[in-house]
């Protein structure tokens, strides 16, 4: 009977800690796991640990299917507060004193997207797959989840993906200038091997500093008050809206949503 708890197992490997998260069958991010994740990042420190490679069991066919969606509120609630377990994750992986280099195999939806995209450097496998959900699911994106998409690439390539929510193939994503590297899975676990002691063999302090700095960096948008009280409320007028609580409902009964707009 494969242990059904969510669990992240932790192999360290001259001084790369190899964080594989386990949720199944589809490993959601539910609160559970992320906690896991959380304490394991906590407990992999420099200089002990130079880098973390975050990645799912071998032969994954699903990556995560990200946020667990009976864990989204539906009272009326913001489903993606400062505080939601998801974006706690991705703070910390962003803030995390190593460099994380997510090694992606199988296919990536939602919040799941976000968290690869936390991590310093992305390696996938060729058939690996990424979409980004919250349009077929009536979900109000986040205001950082936006923007951490349009850090890494271009506004064009970014609508495609939040209209459409299509997965889109490993080769595109590495096009736009998402991913770092794109092999044949046979290929996948030796290329984040190499690239991971690569980076082990540098200076800690300097990826420490290099990261925090880059971090900063890419987070300094003036944004006024008036800007960030309408995106806020914009995404009231989603998570209030019956088509969110008709995604959730379509999600729950595995039918395809009926959005009427209001
Ligand atoms: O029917 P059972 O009980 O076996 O459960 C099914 C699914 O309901 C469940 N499951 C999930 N449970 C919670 N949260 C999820 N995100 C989730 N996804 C799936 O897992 C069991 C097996 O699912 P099934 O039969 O569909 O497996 P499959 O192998 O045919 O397909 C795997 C997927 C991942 C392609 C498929 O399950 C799928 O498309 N899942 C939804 C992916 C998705 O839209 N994720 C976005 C979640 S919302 C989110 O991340 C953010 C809030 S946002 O929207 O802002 O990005």
């Amino acid at each position: 009977m494969t242990d059904t708890k969510p669990s992240v197992l932790v192999e360290v490997r001259r001084g790369i800690a190899w964080m594989t998260i386990s949720s199944p069958p589809v490993n959601a991010l539910t609160a559970a796991l992320i906690d896991e994740l959380s304490e394991a990042l906590n407990n992999a420190h420099p200089p002990a640990i130079r880098v973390v490679i975050l990645r799912a069991p071998a032969g994954s066919h699903v990556f995560s299917a990200g946020h667990d969606v009976n864990e989204l509120p539906r009272n009326g609630r913001d489903p993606l507060t400062y505080n939601d377990p998801l974006r706690k994750i991705v703070r910390q992986i962003e803030a995390h004193p190593t460099p994380v280099i997510a090694m992606v195999e199988g296919s990536v939806w939602g919040g799941a997207c976000e968290l690869v995209l936390s991590c310093d450097l992305i390696v996938a496998a060729s058939e690996a797959t990424f979409a980004i959900t919250p349009a077929r699911l009536g979900v109000p994106y986040n205001l950082s989840g936006t923007l951490n998409l349009l850090k890494v690439t271009e506004m064009h390539f970014v609508k495609e993906m939040l209209f459409t929510a299509r997965p889109i193939p490993a080769g595109r994503m590495a096009a736009y200038g998402v991913l770092n590297s794109v092999v044949p899975s046979e290929e996948l676990e030796q290329t984040t091997a190499d690239l991971a002691s690569d980076i082990a063999s540098g200076s800690p302090l300097v990826h420490q500093v290099m990261k925090e700095e880059l971090r900063v960096l890419a987070n300094a948008h003036p944004m006024t008050p008036e800007a960030h009280e309408r995106i806020q409320s914009l995404r009231r007028d989603v998570y209030d809206s019956d088509d969110y609580q008709e995604g959730l409902r379509a999600f729950a009964e595995k039918r395809r949503p009926v959005f009427g707009g209001s």
